[in-house]
């Protein structure tokens, strides 16, 4: 493992409630939960993200929004508000951008940086210090950053100290970092290895490195190998830099299960005008189409096209969506749609839509 690279993690801190409260300071210090409507209880969908003292009650990410407000009804319930994240997104980017040569965002709030250049772990822990307080002197928010030779190593590290942390590993303090940790922090370990790995006796990370390999492979296979050299903090990775965004997707969770074809046709309507418009925030032509729907037995559908030519052309989107959702149109009741535009690529010079021009703001 080369351990001559120094790499930043930054992770914004439970960014969408941040951003909230950041427009709105009476929000301060309430527990803040930023998702579906959750509609005295009654609501569907889920939480996008919580405030931590809206963690505190035990509200997570991911968690349907009922039972959000089961937890903590006197939490302040927000939609979610996509364009005011990305407005914060960008101007966050574009501070991490000007630290490093190297470079990767790697989703709305989290970012990578090589600095090997900058010789030591102890200037990284200096550099990261005045990144952070960049970030809260122009935009008024914390983030957390980790600092190792390995982005891996640097993600787990970012979230070691949550919220506003700073967490440095050095390659001597790798073993002694990773050794007792849960096996769901490495990326890519989720809840089904996770059982699986603790019903084989491995519950920490560090019981993960020292297990025997091939009992790994016979279990897991190519990902046994891949598992194990995570866990010894193996990881060659690069900090790449990519275009962001790999894809940009809108879902809705019906208030009711329905298969009434006008309702269906006017949501994905009017969610083929979100995209689009998302799409033209960012700048980005597309070229791959996904219809995703969840019948009421949540049982998951998705169909996709991928088109020659890159486009952004709204009425492409509208019209594929609507052909590709047709088979998907048998009378089951549906509870979910969502569309994702993915195969992304930076708009250079181009004629603009008259619609855009001409559209009122
Ligand atoms: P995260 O960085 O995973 O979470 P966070 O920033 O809210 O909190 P933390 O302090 O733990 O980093 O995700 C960034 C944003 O992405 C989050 O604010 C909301 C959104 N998000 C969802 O919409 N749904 C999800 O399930 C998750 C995990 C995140
Ligand atoms: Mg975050």
């Amino acid at each position: 493992m080369r351990d001559n690279r120094i790499i930043l993690h930054i992770d914004m801190d439970s960014f969408f409630a941040s951003a909230e409260i950041r427009e709105n300071p009476d929000l301060k210090g309430r527990p803040v939960v930023v998702g579906a409507d959750p509609k005295a209880g009654k609501g569907r969908g889920v939480v996008s993200t919580a405030s931590y003292e809206a963690r505190k009650f035990g509200i997570r990410s991911g968690m349907p929004i009922s039972r959000a407000y089961r937890l903590c009804p006197s939490a302040v319930f927000l939609p979610v508000n996509f364009s005011l994240y990305d407005r914060v997104s960008d101007e966050i980017m574009k501070i991490l951008r000007s630290y490093a040569g190297k470079f990767q965002q790697v989703s709305i709030d989290e970012a990578y940086l090589d600095v090997s250049n900058i010789g030591s772990f102890e200037a990284a822990v200096e550099l990261a210090k005045r990144i952070k307080q960049e970030i809260y002197g122009k935009e008024k928010l914390t983030c957390s950053v980790g600092i190792a030779p390995s982005k891996i190593i640097a993600k787990i590290a970012s979230d070691h100290q949550k919220p506003d942390g700073l967490t440095s590993v050095e390659p001597s303090r790798i073993k002694e970092f990773l050794s007792p940790l849960p096996v769901r922090k490495i990326i890519g370990i989720g809840k089904k290895t996770e059982a699986e790995l603790n019903a084989i006796g491995i519950k920490t990370i560090g019981q993960l490195a020292e297990y025997d390999i091939q009992k790994l492979i016979s279990r897991f296979g190519k990902w046994g190998i891949y598992m194990h050299d995570l866990a010894s903090g193996i990881d060659e990775s690069e900090v790449e830099e990519e275009e962001c965004c790999k894809s940009i997707s809108r879902e809705l969770t019906f208030e009711q299960d329905t298969d009434d074809p006008e309702i269906l046709d006017r949501t994905l309507h009017s969610m083929a005008e979100d995209v689009h418009r998302a799409l033209i925030e960012e700048g980005f032509l597309f070229k791959t189409l996904t219809i995703k729907v969840r019948y009421s037995n949540f049982i998951t559908r998705t169909r996709s096209r991928t088109l020659v030519h890159f486009t952004d052309d709204p009425a492409a989107i509208k019209s594929l969506s609507a052909e590709l959702f047709r088979d998907f149109l048998e009378g089951r009741k549906i509870r979910l749609v969502g569309i994702r535009l993915s195969n992304l690529e930076k708009t250079g010079s181009r004629q603009k839509y008259i619609e855009e021009f001409t559209s009122p703001a």
